[in-house]
């Protein structure tokens, strides 16, 4: 229960991000409490119950590395985890580590507010809680703000008004219904297939087509997950010093320097094999180079003719005006092939733009579709639309919103200028969602729990980063953004999907690797780029007086 204390640190959500965090700082001393708005564990998880969700990532490094017990206990069944076994998953970690009795559920943060004379924050809850901490830790993800369009009308639909990203705890029966899907995005991509075998008739509202890859998922092999438990270990060293949090080697091979034969043999084989490596485990310049991404556009525009049986139905579904990857790549089963389904069709929105939603179903320039279901699948206010929610005020009173009114300006993508003590868990200008989410989210809770570590033993109350490191760090994520095709794409990750939103590329794409190697220099550092007060005495670098080098614990 929440008793209203002072605390040295409140966390904001219980996914992935939030029950470790919470984990971590309770087993350091410090006294630490968490609000979570859903009414249980799982953040993502939690509200993402749409037919078909699924983890893109592969339930091998989906998963704590820091419970070495668990990782050997938890079943390995299918390659790639549904939301259902993610969220029993998470569940059991708050079991196994009773992380429930320090957290609220229920409690939307809704303002946290630093008062300068305390050096405290403030935070409120729409249901009326008050709590004040030294610092606050934000575990909100990435993608947890829905982006439902302003559709005129929309508020009169009669029938059932749905979004992926918010999805009832009950299961929705689609039988016998005639059900809309608006998007085609990851989440609409898994959900399509599952809604086509139920309803009586869907139909698919596409603004613009996107490449997906199967997914191939199946049972997992026991000889395989036996092999796979008894070298953990390297497995999640790996993941950790890699580009993207998978343990998985990167082609070195361009896509240019082969020929036509062997090039499509390459595609062929990651296609048959399913999952994200066709992209980096064919060609190592895809995300680089717009001839070569053009070869492997070319060759997944060929297959949607192969398998979709009306050609017209096919040409819209051929995605034309982004290179492949620069929007983020689904991995789907049966998705193209739902659209050979006698109870399906596919609205071009760039065609036929919808006009309105009636209390019916919704028009189009083109006429009227009858529905019962309207599934929004239109993503996310992503990476700065749930920390902007929070109703966050630092220094002077200045809101989040509008010290990111030109775009997010972070130090290492975890702290704001401005915002003292205040860590960001997979925040903007991190690798976060160019990652596999739980290697970014360890790295993440493991350098903040150093950082207080750190402060404790050397009497630092307050830290903030200098608008200097966060300049320079924010200039150095669009850089190296730039050398990549993601600029030339309007995606989420430009923040181009909400009107209005600057455009400026939200994660780091600098690679896991080298992003854990640059935060562990800041601590060794002794947290450069960060002001501390009251200033630390000086020191030898390197030994904390709680006996961790900065930058170098783990858990457990
Ligand atoms: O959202 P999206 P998502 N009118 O933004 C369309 C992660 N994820 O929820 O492309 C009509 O990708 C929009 O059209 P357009 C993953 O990182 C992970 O699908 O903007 N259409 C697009 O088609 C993913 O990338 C997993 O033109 C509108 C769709 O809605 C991220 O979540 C599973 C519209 C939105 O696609 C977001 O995926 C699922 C409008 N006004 C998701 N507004 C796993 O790994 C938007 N759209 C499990």
């Amino acid at each position: 229960m929440f008793d209203a204390e002072p605390l040295d640190v409140v966390a904001i959500g219980a996914g992935f991000a939030g029950l470790y965090m919470v984990y971590r700082l309770r087993e350091q001393g410090f006294s630490v409490h968490g609000f979570e708005r859903g009414d249980g564990v799982g953040g993502t998880w939690y509200w993402n119950r749409y037919p078909g969700a699924r983890c893109d990532s592969e339930i091998m490094f989906y998963s704590f590395s820091f419970l070495p017990e668990l990782e050997q206990e938890w079943p390995l069944t299918e390659r790639y985890p549904g939301q259902p076994d993610i969220l029993r998953y998470l569940e059991e970690v708050a079991s196994r580590l009773d992380l429930r009795k320090d957290f609220t559920f229920g409690a939307e943060v809704t303002a946290i507010e630093f008062d300068e004379a305390a050096d405290r924050w403030t935070l409120r809850t729409a249901q009326g809680h008050l709590a004040t901490a030294r610092y606050v830790v934000t575990a909100v993800g990435c993608l947890s703000a829905a982006n439902q369009p302003g559709f005129p009308g929309a508020d009169a639909f009669q029938g059932l008004s749905l979004h992926t990203g918010n999805w009832p705890r009950e299961p929705v029966d689609f039988t016998g219904k005639r059900v809309a899907v608006i998007g085609t995005g990851a989440s609409g991509i898994q959900a399509i297939p599952v809604i086509a075998g139920q309803a009586a008739h869907l139909t698919v509202f596409q603004r613009t087509a996107q490449f997906t890859i199967p997914a191939e998922n199946g049972p997992l092999d026991e000889q395989f997950v036996a092999l796979w438990k008894r070298n953990y270990p390297e497995w999640r060293r790996r993941a950790r010093h890699s580009a993207a949090g998978f343990p998985y080697t990167p082609s070195i091979t361009s896509a240019l320097e082969v020929s036509e034969a062997e090039r499509r043999a390459a595609f062929e084989a990651a296609w048959g094999a399913g999952g994200f490596t066709f992209l980096s485990g064919t060609f190592r310049d895809l995300a680089l180079d717009e001839e070569a991404n053009k070869t492997a556009a070319d060759f997944v525009r060929a297959k949607i003719a192969e398998i979709v049986h009306d050609p017209d139905v096919a040409d819209m579904l051929k995605p034309r005006d982004f290179p492949i990857g620069t929007k983020r790549l689904p991995l789907d089963t049966n998705y193209y092939e739902t659209f050979n389904r006698q109870n399906v069709s596919l609205v071009d929105l760039r065609r036929t733009p919808v006009e309105e939603i009636t209390p019916a179903g919704i028009r189009t320039t083109a006429g009227h579709h009858d529905l019962d279901v309207i599934v929004y699948a239109t993503g996310f206010d992503a990476l700065t639309g749930p920390l902007e929610a929070l109703g966050i005020r630092g220094r002077g009173g200045q809101a989040l919103r509008d010290a990111w009114r030109e775009g997010p300006q972070t130090y290492l993508g975890v702290a704001v200028p401005g915002f003292p003590n205040l860590f960001t868990i997979t925040g903007p200008g991190s690798p976060s969602v160019l990652s596999n989410m739980p290697v970014s989210i360890e790295q993440h809770v493991e350098w903040i729990g150093d950082c207080l570590a750190w402060l404790r033993g050397h009497g630092g109350e307050v830290i903030e980063a200098t608008g200097q490191a966060a300049a320079g760090w924010t200039d150095h994520v669009q850089q190296v953004a730039s050398v990549t095709l993601h600029p030339k794409a309007a995606t989420w990750y430009m923040g181009a999907n909400i009107p209005g939103k600057p455009r400026v590329f939200l994660p780091y794409i600098g690679g896991v690797s080298n992003y854990r190697d640059h935060c562990a220099a800041v601590a060794a550092n002794g947290y450069g780029g960060f002001a501390v007060f009251p200033a630390p005495a000086p020191r030898p670098v390197g030994k904390g007086d709680d006996g961790t080098r900065p930058g170098d614990g783990r858990a457990a």
